[in-house]
């Protein structure tokens, strides 16, 4: 990663949640998903249920020690890929990004990858099942760009929509470590960075 040669950069404040818009150079999106290729054939992007039993508009994988996983049982982390074997590492340009931003954070041990196809969103939620919220999340968007809703830590509260582009880097700390969030809709073709077009993030969680 070439980005932080430049000194440091700075983050916009989006309801608590800090945006660093382009953080990533085209160079390094092309890097990064090169890197996601490599993880994704080792560990194939699945389609989770709901708990409700209904399946999930985003396909995703992970890398880590844990990996988000989601059916009838409910939302979990696991430490292996349904398939039985582990998840791949966490990709060497990913923990340079959290190393980047989140110096003083402990590392990731999960990096959830999440693709988003045609139609693809994800309804309002908190991410609540890891063990210190003390800890931030950073999430990396690349392709399409999306329609991310951010708002308080209840459901009810008011919410701020922003176009999340391809090379945008979002830290989640503090109060909006708790806050309600989602993606309303992907601007299909917006981006020519994935060969298929789409969209993909990664979350980065410490889990434990
Ligand atoms: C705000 N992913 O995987 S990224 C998720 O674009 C998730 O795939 C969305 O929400 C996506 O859980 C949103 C931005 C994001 C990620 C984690 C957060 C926002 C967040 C955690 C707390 C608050
Ligand atoms: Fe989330």
């Amino acid at each position: 990663m070439t980005r932080n040669d430049n000194g440091p950069v700075a983050g916009i404040n989006v309801r608590g949640a800090t945006l660093y818009r382009g953080f990533l150079t085209p160079a390094d999106q092309a890097g990064m998903v090169e890197v996601l290729r490599r993880v994704v054939a080792e560990a194939p992007l699945f389609s989770p249920e709901t708990r409700w039993g209904r399946k999930m508009s985003v396909r995703m994988t992970s890398a880590g020690r844990y990996g988000w996983f989601s059916d009838r049982r409910g939302y979990r982390y696991i430490e292996r890929h349904p398939s039985g074997t582990p998840w791949p590492a966490i990709p060497d340009p990913v923990h340079e990004i959290w190393r980047a931003l989140v110096p003083e954070a402990r590392p990731p041990d999960c990096c959830l990858v999440n693709l988003y196809g045609e139609g693809a969103k994800m309804g309002l939620h908190q991410d609540r099942d890891e063990a210190d919220f003390s800890q931030p999340v950073v999430s990396i968007s690349l392709g399409d760009e999306a329609l991310f809703r951010i708002g308080t830590t209840e459901r009810s509260g008011k919410t701020e929509s922003v176009w999340l582009k391809s090379g945008d880097v979002l830290v989640l700390g503090g109060a909006a470590r708790l806050a309600f969030h989602g993606i309303d809709r992907v601007r299909t073709g917006s981006s020519s960075l994935l060969r298929d077009g789409g969209r993909i993030n990664l979350t980065l969680r410490v889990v434990d």
